[in-house]
């Protein structure tokens, strides 16, 4: 009885009393009598005794047993009440009712032990499955404890790699600068020459083609500088010889930065001033670049091509005559194609104080002495006037033709037509990048106008 819960045991208590009870109204109904009686019923578990008390007093009886009062005056001998054949048959049957009673109740009990034995089953796997659940309980409480911690440890972990990885940028700033500072040394200020005011004469710094130089050592990107811009926004000031890297170009060619015309960082492609170097030359000469980047030299077809592409890129012609007179045509938008397009030139928005006579080559292609490239069918202007160009029919303006020393000729080598129709002492061709929007169209476009030289 020790699994059964007090509820339980305070019915079973109960069960016995009440059935009493009942027992002694059924009794009471069928059989009522003023004699005491007693039943003990023996069962398998319990026993029960049932006691009616004795009615004292006759006047309560039932009136079916109250003494019959005598009527007559004549004296008769006294009665004896008679037990009546149907008391006996109801006695009988009383216990007979009894017995199927107790019989029923028998069964009651059984059904109730039995049910009661299921119940403390149950209890005892409930009490199983408490005890259970209360251990995953106590293991989820855990879990989340310890991923609580873990989750803690995460987040800590976190911000220490958070912080080492601020102090890693930090310090790969610091390192960059430094290398920029290193690189600068050892590939611009060591490899630049002295600017003008040193002895030029003695310096000799061959054109090259970024596509013909495969090994130039240089591993700090860094230290590469795409155009003479991005050298004098570094800070350097001077006229001179610097090494620029175009993209896709796997190594650094020496330039001629013109840092003095305004506004600076103009790198230049083209520089003709005393005749030193023969421009009479083939399409590979063009294409790869020839001369002293020092003295006078063409930069090459390919670098110009690589130059002008990486970027949006202007233009600009500086012309000097042999009677000291200077003047400049700047173009804000100029590109060349690449040589499977006979590096066809690309140029337009003109300014300056020469008048525009390079425009109205826009969309020509480039010749030299062994590829006529131009629009003159059965004529081959390079060849004819000794100088690779953009000849259209056949310039407006040439700056690669014979250099004469003088201005009174009767072939012009260098001209600009719409300035003055002479031979010019000195010309430069410079490129920079543009700040503003490119507008130079795909399609040729062949401005009308201006005078056309021919032989
Ligand atoms: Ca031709």
């Amino acid at each position: 009885m020790e699994l059964l819960r007090p509820r339980d045991k305070a019915l079973w208590l109960r069960l016995p009393l009440a059935l009493s009870l009942v027992l002694v109204i059924l009794l009471a109904t069928i059989n009522p009598t003023c004699l005491a009686r007693e039943a003990t019923v023996q069962g398998k578990q319990c026993s029960y005794t049932v006691v009616v008390h004795e009615v004292s007093d006759s006047a309560k009886c039932p009136a079916l047993f109250r003494p019959r009062h005598r009527r007559h005056k004549t004296y008769s001998r006294p009665r004896l009440p008679k037990v009546s054949d149907k008391l006996v048959a109801d006695e009988a049957s009383s216990q007979v009712n009894i017995r199927d009673l107790v019989n029923k109740m028998h069964t009651v009990e059984v059904k109730l032990f039995d049910e009661i034995v299921k119940n403390r089953e149950l209890n005892t796997t409930l009490t199983r499955h408490e005890i259970y659940l209360q251990k995953a309980e106590d293991l989820m409480l855990e879990y989340k404890k310890n991923f609580t911690n873990l989750f803690r440890t995460l987040m800590f972990m976190e911000q220490k790699l958070q912080r080492q990885r601020e102090i890693n940028r930090d310090l790969d700033h610091k390192l960059s600068n430094v290398m920029i500072d290193v690189a600068e040394v050892n590939y611009v200020l060591e490899k630049k020459v002295p600017n003008e005011n040193s002895n030029l004469e003695s310096k000799e710094v061959e054109v090259q083609a970024v596509s013909k130089v495969r090994s130039c050592g240089v591993t700090d990107d860094k230290a590469r500088f795409a155009d003479c811009k991005a050298i004098f926004d570094r800070g350097h000031t001077n006229s001179g010889v610097y090494y620029v890297t175009p993209t896709y170009a796997s190594c650094p060619i020496p330039v001629w930065c013109d840092m003095d015309t305004p506004p600076g960082g103009w790198l230049v492609v083209q520089k003709r001033f005393d005749g030193s170097v023969d421009f009479n030359r083939g399409w590979t000469d063009y294409k790869n670049g020839f001369g002293n980047v020092v003295s006078e030299y063409w930069l090459g077809n390919d670098n110009v091509f690589l130059l002008t592409n990486q970027d949006k890129y202007e233009l600009r012609f500086d012309l000097w005559d042999f009677e000291g007179n200077r003047v400049y045509a700047k173009y804000n938008n100029f590109k060349i194609d690449g040589e499977r397009d006979q590096y066809a030139v690309h140029v337009n928005g003109y300014e300056g104080s020469a008048a525009d006579s390079f425009q109205k080559h826009d969309g020509m292609y480039f010749s030299t002495s062994d590829h006529d490239n131009d629009e003159w069918k059965g004529y081959h202007c390079a060849r004819e006037w000794e100088g690779g160009w953009w000849y259209k029919n056949c310039w407006f303006a040439i700056l690669n033709g014979p250099y004469y020393n003088k201005s009174d000729v009767r072939y012009r080598g260098i001209s600009w037509n719409d300035w003055k129709h002479e031979q010019l002492r000195r010309v430069e061709m410079k490129i920079r990048p543009s700040s503003g929007e490119s507008s130079v169209p795909k399609t040729k476009t062949l401005i009308a106008g201006g005078t056309s030289v021919k032989p």
